[in-house]
């Protein structure tokens, strides 16, 4: 066994001065990344990390508090963790917040004061510890506390942990603990009105039915409205309570952060261990740590000081053999090194740590782009360039407390199988719990994360730059261990609202307000971060040039430059299938288009007077202005709208339109951002990300995601899955030309041949086949593999036209393997396609809980955008919203919960495009 090199650090922590007597620790949820525990004690968690500290004795105050509002009219059980809006729904005070106008209906909820209490015994020898902390691992958000009548702190921020040490206020027999909280809504409020100067938006868009000032609480920006989500102001305690008690020391915290020394080609292993000691002399002992399986083992002596320390230890990995790396998925796999931590701290005081470590690299590349006039900006993973695909994450619910692991497990999944490999998380939600970013890891999903910030400019008092250098301080340190996370992202949108003025700031208050700006995302956050973590990426802003943002103080003119950093791009209006509109960027990380959600998951939320286009529901659940009539104009550019006399037909029908609009839409932007990887034109492409908005919902309502309210996937999403495949032919028009890419996303180089058949709308037997000749596609490249003059492609093709034919691809190896998905071109709009017949498609149900279902349609003619729908049945398709051009086809079927080929018979419709007018 080698020995290495050992160093340890030991830094004093300063004790956060936003609250006297009160130190912060990490939300203390176990993700199983590290588990660490103190033998012969009492159990808890501490930011992924299991403990155990002998003598340590922890009570959980979680479960049943009471509540109360202001005036005493109401006082009912509530659950802990968990929020007002949720007790009252519990104890039927009020219905489903998310039925119909409730959120408009419940909105008093919001403006109210609130107070949890919770009445418990303390045994004496607990009480008798050197120090008791009080622990809340998430306080929303505004809040004092008092425990048995004496204050004991106060909370201003939801993303922080708060301890308060309480030892001196326990008593024997009932100690009574409460939190009261104010209301969010007018908190907000009052500060604004207490700021020497505006700090815009003062109030959402009307159309949001949200409340105001948002930017001034430290709590999820979303929950007083956003374009997608309705307004919940929540308070409550979201996370969990507890009691520590210790008298030696306890564990605050433990980060393990791995580095690669480029000279050496060697790996060390940066271990944190914050500690808290009780006593007021060193404490001292020995550290062990080992990676069994790298042959890497070592101990050193440790020493505690008195009071919050971090101590940091770097252990030089054994090189010998080779490390596995962790990839994002697509690139290989992601292996993890076991890490054991062994301490004897004293007579009688020992830990153990079992936890994981994944090795990876990570950076952004701002370079000069050959032949192009801006930067690069592109990942590089383990020194390999990486097209990052995928979406934008939200929050998953409006009440954090009922966001499930189950739930966050099957959107994580069902991004994987949409053959993503990146997620970033959005800045107007929350940070999100332990278990999302274990997840991430295992799945090999890069997050982009950004720090809580969105769409708005932001105050920069001290107490509250206090509490968001405590905030990020305990983010990065929860988060850091985590190769999943591989950039930190100041704010959304909050560098181009400055830049391109939307909040309407005169020009002489301008200065003002940049400075705020800067003194915010980069002489704080970016200083904080940089001293946190220096093992992955800062970005400032999203949308944002990057370096050339920073050479101009951090706001650049022009944000959205197609040549600089990332971009976002809406655009509603134009014709989405018109590829020449979209910005040829560096990296897309959001563009996106609205659809509405099926039918069965509205219906969950609404009533049969609900069920029309133009009715009140349909517009209260439309937060974007004009969002209906955007998506119906954009469908009609290429579809025949509904026309079904039946109404509810009709309804359904067209949020079945809606949808096939966003798919193709968001296909067409994608594919295009694809094959734009390989080549710069007029200085502008190398584009190496497409991260479209937004992969979920955060209730049952009209929004750019590609997954419904509880996890039903959208005709995008199924999309997604082909247009994110790792090998995908894209076809296109470039003037007079029919154009066709292979986009490869592997490592190999492949020789490859587009095949094409033109298909003729009235009958699904090719008319003619032809295929281009073999071409050398490297890995990781998008190369040109088929070009031809459509006149002269459809002249060659019996009687096709424009209108009466369309074109289906795919990709071959010279021994005729398939490489990737079919995918097509349709050469009119469907609108103006001739011989369109309705296919009279029938489907037959077979199989059973074990094998799965398999769904066999049956069609008369070729149908685009045949839709299958399985109501209430959860489960997903093999593959959905294709175009048929076969006369039968088996369709698998994965079931999420048992049930049956009858039961998903009776459930299942099937739509084509030709049913619906
Ligand atoms: C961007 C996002 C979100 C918004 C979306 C759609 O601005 O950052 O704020 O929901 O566009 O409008």
């Amino acid at each position: 066994m080698t020995r290495k090199k050992v160093s340890e650090v030991c830094v004093r922590e300063e004790t956060s001065p936003l609250l006297r007597d009160v130190n912060m620790t990490m939300p203390p949820t176990c993700s199983g990344l590290l588990c660490l525990s103190l033998l012969l004690g009492t159990s808890r968690l501490v930011s992924s990390v299991q403990v155990v500290t002998s003598g340590q004795q922890n009570i959980s105050l979680n479960g049943k508090w009471t509540l109360e509002n202001s005036n005493g009219s109401l006082s009912l059980p509530a659950e802990v963790p968990g929020c007002v809006h949720t007790a009252l729904l519990k104890q039927a005070y009020i219905q489903d917040p998310y039925y119909r106008f409730n959120d408009v209906a419940h909105g008093w909820i919001a403006l109210d004061n609130w107070t949890y209490t919770n009445t418990f015994t303390v045994p004496s020898d607990m009480r008798a510890k050197q120090r008791v902390m009080l622990v809340f691992e998430g306080v929303d958000t505004i809040s004092t506390v008092s425990l048995n009548g004496a204050a004991v702190g106060q909370t201003d921020n939801m993303f922080l942990q708060y301890d308060f040490s309480v030892g001196a206020l326990l008593m024997e027999g009932d100690n009574v603990l409460t939190v009261s909280l104010a209301s969010p809504v007018r908190y907000a409020a009052q500060r604004s009105e207490a700021h020497s100067y505006r700090v815009p938006p003062d109030c959402p868009p009307e159309v949001q039915q949200g409340q105001c000032h948002v930017n001034y609480i430290r709590k999820e920006q979303s929950s007083f409205s956003w374009d997608w989500g309705p307004s919940f102001p929540t308070a409550g305690l979201w996370k969990g309570v507890r009691l520590e008690a210790y008298d030696v020391l306890r564990v605050v915290h433990l980060a393990t952060v791995p580095v690669y020394n480029q000279t050496s080609s060697g790996w060390s292993l940066r271990v944190e261990l914050q500690v808290e000691v009780a006593a007021a002399e060193v404490t001292r002992g020995q550290l062990t740590l080992s990676l069994p399986g790298l042959d890497t083992r070592q101990t050193f002596p440790v020493r505690f000081l008195p009071g919050r320390t971090r101590n940091t230890y770097t252990l030089h990995v054994n090189t010998s053999g080779p490390v596995e790396l962790w990839w994002p998925s697509g690139h290989g796999e992601q292996p993890s090194h076991p890490l054991t931590l062994q301490g004897v701290l004293g007579p009688g005081l020992t830990f153990t740590a079992d936890t994981k470590v994944y090795f990876r690299t990570v950076e952004l590349v701002q370079e000069p782009v050959p032949g192009s006039p801006g930067l690069s900006f592109y990942f590089r993973v383990n020194g390999k360039a990486v097209f990052m695909k995928g979406s934008n994450w939200i929050p998953t619910h409006s009440f954090q407390d009922l966001v499930s692991p189950a739930g966050v497990r099957s959107l994580l999944e069902s991004a994987v199988a949409a053959n993503m490999n990146a997620l970033r998380v959005w800045g107007g939600g929350v940070y999100q719990q332990d278990l999302f970013y274990s997840l991430c890891d295992e799945l090999g999903v890069m997050v982009w994360q950004d720090f809580m910030f969105a769409c708005a400019l932001y105050p920069t008092e001290e107490d509250f730059m206090d509490s968001v250098r405590e905030e990020v301080r305990q983010q990065v340190r929860r988060l850091k261990s985590h190769p999943s996370v591989v950039l930190w992202s100041g704010n959304n949108e909050n560098e181009v609202a400055l830049a391109t003025n939307w909040f309407g700031i005169p020009g002489p208050e301008r200065p003002l307000y940049v400075k705020d700006y800067v003194k915010l995302y980069v002489d704080n956050i970016r200083a904080l971060v940089l001293e946190e973590d220096q093992s992955r990426p800062f970005l400032a802003s999203s949308p944002t040039n990057g370096l050339a943002s920073e050479r101009q103080g951090w706001v650049a003119d022009d944000p959205y430059d197609p040549r600089y950093g990332d971009t976002h791009y809406y655009s509603y209006g134009r014709d989405c299938w018109d590829w020449s509109a979209f910005p040829r960027t560096r990296f897309a990380s959001e563009y996106g288009f609205q659809s509405w959600p099926s039918f069965s998951t509205l219906q969950k939320v609404s009533a049969p007077e609900d069920w029309s286009w133009d009715g009140p529901f349909s517009s209260h659940r439309q937060h974007h202005a004009e969002g209906n009539r955007q998506m119906l104009e954009q469908a009609g550019l290429h579809y025949h709208l509904p026309n079904a006399t039946d109404p509810l037909r009709r309804y359904k029908h067209t949020l079945y339109i809606t949808q096939v609009m966003q798919a193709q839409c968001v296909k067409a932007q994608t594919e295009f951002y694809r094959r734009s990887r390989s080549e710069v034109v007029g200085g502008k492409g190398h584009t190496m990300g497409a991260l479209y908005w937004q992969l979920n919902d955060i209730w049952q309502a009209p929004s750019w995601s590609s997954i419904e309210f509880g996890g039903k996937w959208k005709m995008l999403h199924y999309f997604a899955q082909r247009f994110f495949a790792p090998v995908l032919p894209v076809g296109f028009e470039d003037g007079v030309s029919m154009v066709m890419y292979a986009v490869s996303d592997l490592s190999v180089d492949l020789n490859l041949t587009a095949q094409v058949s033109v298909l003729s709308w009235s009958r699904p037997d090719p008319v003619c086949t032809l295929s281009s000749p073999a071409t050398l596609v490297r890995g990781n490249s998008a190369t040109p593999i088929f070009r031809q003059p459509v006149d002269a492609l459809l002249k060659g093709c019996g009687n096709c036209t424009r209108r009466s034919c369309l074109l289906a691809f795919h990709l071959e190896d010279p021994h005729g393997a398939r490489w990737g998905p079919a995918n097509h071109h349709f050469l009119c709009s469907p609108r103006d396609a001739e011989g369109i017949e309705a296919p009279h498609i029938t489907a037959e149900v077979r199989g059973d809980g074990e094998r799965g279902y398999t769904v066999t349609l049956r069609s008369a003619s070729v149908a685009p955008f045949v839709w299958l729908d399985a109501g209430d049945v959860p489960g997903r398709f093999g593959s959905n919203g294709f175009l048929m051009a076969s006369r039968s086809r088996e369709v698998g079927f994965v079931p999420w919960a048992p049930t049956s080929a009858e039961e998903l018979g009776r459930a299942l419709t099937v739509t084509s495009l030709r049913d619906v007018y």
